[in-house]
């Protein structure tokens, strides 16, 4: 059977109104890929596998949730979709919008937006407008806005984003046959890790299918799930969770708690490292943000908290590469230069 997308393969278990329509780029269906590179990286003998969300239509898992919102929004002929993004929330609903010809228009923090998301809004014509501030500034901007205008908000407040968003749980275990042991997730607004712990439990209530233990992992820098109070000035390499005041904090908070996990903190450098780690040694290039997880899974272990010689352990990888080439080439000598001469070229290979 050929695949349409993530409400026609699960709407009957989503609590969707009975309005919603069904605004589709075929998102979901990604792959979890077996990491053994990685994992004997890390040093221990276990089941590593990577859910790979950078593969979804516009290049980061919020298309799970975008299709649930905007359809929602559609099915009752709303016009105009909005929300605050550091970048790819901003892509997604701008792409979503465009397959519903509705107008969409996003904020995002000035200078604070990876290049490939940035782009990918404007080219599905998104009205974006810069705000000098944080995303959280941006997002009360909107939260506001909406109370007084009739434009649907498509922030993970919206409770369609987190319906969309469980179908990467199912997934999984559809793939698995179960749920791993442990699941392993940035968090920045914290709408992906509440999703996630829904989904699991929902499917472990349909299918026995059981239940992960999450480690929630966020940037130092904006880390106030792990601080335990709100962060006015975040500040990360990971642009995509540069975010001081998650929305759906308590229940990032709740999730690590039910689950028996936790949610800890790593340093630009721990992301940095994992970073290039992953592409380097699997053939998986993702956004800077998308590999805190597994930074923080490298971090416990190394510490030893966590250990998982036995166990099934899934790292949720939620952005594509080249959504922040910059973070590569900023760094980066030119590469070498040379005639265009055989001889050159055999010398430098050889050398
Ligand atoms: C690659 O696009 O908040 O904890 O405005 O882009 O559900 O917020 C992005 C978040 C992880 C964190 N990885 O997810 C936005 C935005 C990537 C992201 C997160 C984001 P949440």
């Amino acid at each position: 059977m050929t695949y349409t997308g993530l409400l026609d393969k699960y709407r009957s278990i989503l609590s969707l109104p009975k309005h919603t329509a069904n605004i589709t780029l075929y998102e979901g269906n990604t792959p979890l890929i077996p990491a053994k590179n990685l994992s004997s990286f890390l040093g221990r003998d276990f089941n590593l596998f990577i859910k790979y969300e950078g593969l979804n239509p516009t290049g980061s898992f919020k298309d799970r949730g975008m299709t649930a919102a905007v359809s929602e929004a559609v099915g009752r002929d709303s016009k105009t979709v909005i929300c605050a993004s550091t970048g790819n929330t901003a892509a997604s609903a701008a792409a979503y919008a465009a397959r519903a010809n509705i107008r969409s228009i996003v904020l995002i923090p000035q200078g604070k937006v990876a290049a490939g998301k940035l782009a990918g809004a404007i080219a599905y014509g998104a009205q974006v407008i810069q705000i000098e501030g944080s995303f959280d500034d941006a997002l009360s901007m909107v939260v506001q806005l909406t109370e007084k205008q009739p434009i649907c908000l498509v922030n993970s407040i919206n409770p369609y984003r987190i319906e969309g968003q469980k179908t990467s749980a199912f997934e999984i275990c559809d793939t698995l046959g179960f749920a791993p042991d442990l699941l392993c997730i940035p968090v920045g607004n914290a709408g992906n890790i509440t999703a996630y712990w829904a989904g699991f439990k929902q499917y472990n209530e349909l299918n026995n299918t059981g239940l992960p233990q999450i480690l929630g992992v966020q940037a130092e820098g904006a880390a106030p799930l792990v601080l335990g109070h709100l962060v006015e000035k975040p500040e990360t390499i990971a642009t995509a969770i540069r975010i001081g005041k998650p929305a759906r904090g308590e229940q990032a908070l709740e999730a690590a708690e039910q689950s028996g996990g936790k949610i800890i903190a790593v340093s630009d450098q721990e992301i940095l490292n994992m970073h290039k780690k992953l592409a380097s040694l699997e053939g998986i290039w993702v956004e800077p943000a998308s590999v805190a997880g597994l930074a923080g899974l490298y971090k416990q272990i190394q510490h030893g908290l966590i250990d998982p010689t036995g166990k099934t352990v899934v790292a949720v990888c939620t952005g594509h590469g080249m959504k922040d080439p910059d973070i590569v080439t900023s760094g980066f000598t030119a590469p070498k230069l040379i005639n265009a001469d055989l001889a050159e070229l055999e010398e430098i290979i050889n050398s």
